[in-house]
């Protein structure tokens, strides 16, 4: 078998030597290469967590996984984000897994039978497409330190760890049922093949519900990045819980824990208090699609943005500018429960600095908050922001 070939983030590629194990990259290899992630990043499209400041604020390297979307980058694109400026979000680098001995394990007492389905088996079961958003927990983390003047802990993403994209899979409810899902079922527990065998319960409610396994994204295969064989999208659910690179999926008949949701992304501190809540839905949010902050030239624009809930369809947009009456935005294009919607609004700009604020409702009634509650790890920033354009 020829050895794996693997393209680094400046474009170089690079073949590994033969027999190395499916999951060939380390969190320190990839440190000493100044890898993580393996498709181009390049600066119009992407915030490299890696450059200058950001790099200083992060001993453990842990940026070396993330990147986050340029909301420029959507400007005049279609409904879906293409996988070329789709955030990544890692907790170590992009494994290779070869989907020639890959497997996927289903195992646990909440199901009658174990399975263990190849890469060819799966594509044998039915398939779906769905368009979903898939949103960090942690995405706009910065605002807590830049309009409540406290840092939260973790990558200060503004708005751009969030994208749209059509998934194909096959349902996680088709290969429970396969393996002969019990009654008593509680939790179903996704692992990752990563370095950090990353692992999240579900209640099998939402397991069997609208889970989806996605081998497909946007047409194309999932690429490596994205969880390249298999990866779960839960839909509405912040992304931490649609796991990557799965490679086991354990049913049980009692309730599951992991590191994975009782000490990293939960909701701590603040008003939750001692409770260690994970973090699982998100609230209502909205960007303009325009560089932060901004620089137009003086006089009308039409400006574009999108609004996401993961709680349904978008309702409603306003927008205001510097702090003046909220105008309605007008929405256009699809708008599907659990993606987002598009908009626009006009605004005859005159030259100085300003700030343009979006709040959205979804079709259940939440509304965008003007502030957020603290939380110590940053999570569910969903507030109202203003976001700078300067005009001149
Ligand atoms: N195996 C694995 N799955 C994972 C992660 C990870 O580090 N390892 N990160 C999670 C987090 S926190 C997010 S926000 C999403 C990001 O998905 P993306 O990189 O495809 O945008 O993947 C989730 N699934
Ligand atoms: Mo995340």
């Amino acid at each position: 078998m020829a050895g794996v070939v693997r393209t680094t983030d400046s474009g170089r590629t690079e073949e590994l030597p033969e027999g190395v194990p499916a999951v060939a990259s380390t969190k320190e290899a990839a440190l000493e290469e100044g890898y993580g992630i393996r498709k181009p990043l390049p600066r119009e499209r992407f915030v490299d967590f890696r450059d200058g400041e950001a790099k200083a604020d992060d001993p453990t390297g842990d940026q070396a996984f993330n990147a986050e979307m340029r909301w420029e980058a959507m400007a005049g694109k279609g409904y879906l984000t293409p996988v070329g400026s789709f955030f990544v979000r890692s907790h170590a680098p992009t494994p290779d897994i070869d989907p020639a001995t890959w497997v996927l394990r289903v195992e646990g007492p909440g199901v009658e039978r174990p399975l263990e389905l190849g890469y060819d088996d799966l594509s044998r079961l039915p398939q779906v497409s769905m368009v979903r958003a898939l949103e960090c927990a942690g995405n706009g983390r910065a605002f807590f330190e830049e309009l409540q003047g406290r840092q939260a802990e973790g990558t200060p993403w503004r708005l751009g760890a969030v994208g749209v994209a059509e998934w194909t899979g096959v349902p996680l409810r088709e290969v429970l049922d396969r393996a002969g899902l019990k009654g008593t079922a509680r939790e179903v527990m996704l692992e990752s093949l990563d370095e950090v065998r990353m692992r999240r319960p579900l209640p099998v409610e939402k397991a069997v519900e609208d889970t989806l396994l996605a081998f497909g994204m946007n047409g194309g295969l999932l690429t490596p990045d994205h969880g390249f064989p298999l990866r779960a999208v839960v839909s509405g659910w912040a992304a931490v819980a649609s796991v990557k690179w799965l490679g086991r999926i354990h049913v049980s008949e009692t309730p599951l824990s992991s590191p994975w949701n009782t000490d990293k992304y939960v909701l701590t501190g603040g008003e939750s208090g001692a409770r260690r809540e994970p973090v699982t839905l998100r609230g209502v949010k909205s960007a303009l699609e325009l560089p932060w902050p901004a620089r137009i030239p003086r006089g009308k624009h039409t400006i574009h943005g999108r609004s996401w809930s993961g709680f349904g369809a978008i309702s409603h947009v306003e927008c205001s500018v510097d702090g003046g009456p909220w105008r309605d935005a007008r929405l256009f294009g699809p708008n599907v429960p659990g993606a987002w919607a598009r908009w626009t609004f006009d605004w005859d700009a005159m030259p100085g600095e300003h700030e343009v604020r979006v709040k959205a409702t979804d079709d259940l009634g939440n509304m965008q908050p003007e502030t957020v509650p603290w939380n110590d790890l940053g999570y569910l920033y969903d507030g109202v922001v203003g976001h700078p354009v300067s005009v001149g």
